[in-house]
């Protein structure tokens, strides 16, 4: 009970993003007839660490773990293969939301070029602000997850998560994973994120309960 106290105060304020979000583009509010929210005005911004500015030149995304070719990609080269869009909804367990056009890569082709050995069932995201989160791997593959280097067709500014966030459709917000640096594939399905390990649920399923 204690615990579940403290991780609702942390999550719970609203967010000091006072500061206008700058973006590299006009970004669209609407997609096939639907209505989307604003990259720059409908977050909020409360990250474990406060935004993170990532240089796009010096950034790698490591694929390691149990794989049979680990790598280390740059932008570019992450970014080197077909691209999918799709409409997702972002919902936060504070009570907001937002719908937003995704634009990216689909995991499970970063996941091909690196060989997932095996033996591997999880697989680990990691952020540059130590944030995690894990999930289980058939999840990529049944429905077709993206990781998204843009937004509302601009590039995912620093304060969303430049340069990828995990589009964790049909998951709670906190299994978004923004700022990612690596991808590690793991055969312990019981590793816990940051949020996870403070309580919340380890699938994050919105169907589901929100604490474990
Ligand atoms: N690296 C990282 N990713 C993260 C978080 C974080 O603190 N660090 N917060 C998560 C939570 S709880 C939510 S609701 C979404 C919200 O994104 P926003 O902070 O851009 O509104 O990002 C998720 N991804
Ligand atoms: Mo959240």
């Amino acid at each position: 009970m204690l615990l579940m106290f403290m991780v609702s105060a942390g999550l719970s304020f609203p967010g000091c993003g006072s500061q206008a979000v700058q973006l590299d583009g006009v970004e669209i509010r609407e997609y096939q007839g639907q209505r989307l929210d604003s990259v720059a005005t409908d977050f909020r911004e409360n990250s474990i660490k406060g935004p993170q500015y990532i240089d796009k030149d010096s950034y790698r995304l490591e694929i390691n773990g149990l794989v049979a070719r680990p790598a280390s990609l740059s932008y570019d080269e992450v970014l080197d293969r077909q691209r999918f869009s799709k409409v997702a909804e972002l919902q936060c367990v504070e009570g907001w939301s937002v719908s937003i056009l995704w634009e990216g890569v689909m995991v499970r082709d970063l996941l091909a070029q690196a060989g997932v050995k095996p033996e591997a069932n999880t697989v680990i995201f990691r952020a540059v602000d130590g944030y995690s989160s894990s999930f289980p791997l058939s999840w990529f593959y049944d429905k077709d997850i993206i990781m998204a280097s843009r937004m509302n067709d601009v590039t995912i500014p620093p304060e969303r998560g430049f340069p990828f966030m995990l589009v964790a459709e049909d998951k709670w917000g906190y299994k978004w994973v923004k700022w990612i640096i690596s991808i590690e594939l793991t055969n312990d399905p019981s590793y816990k994120g940051y949020w996870e390990s403070r309580g919340y649920n380890q699938n994050g399923d919105r169907s589901g309960s929100k604490f474990d």
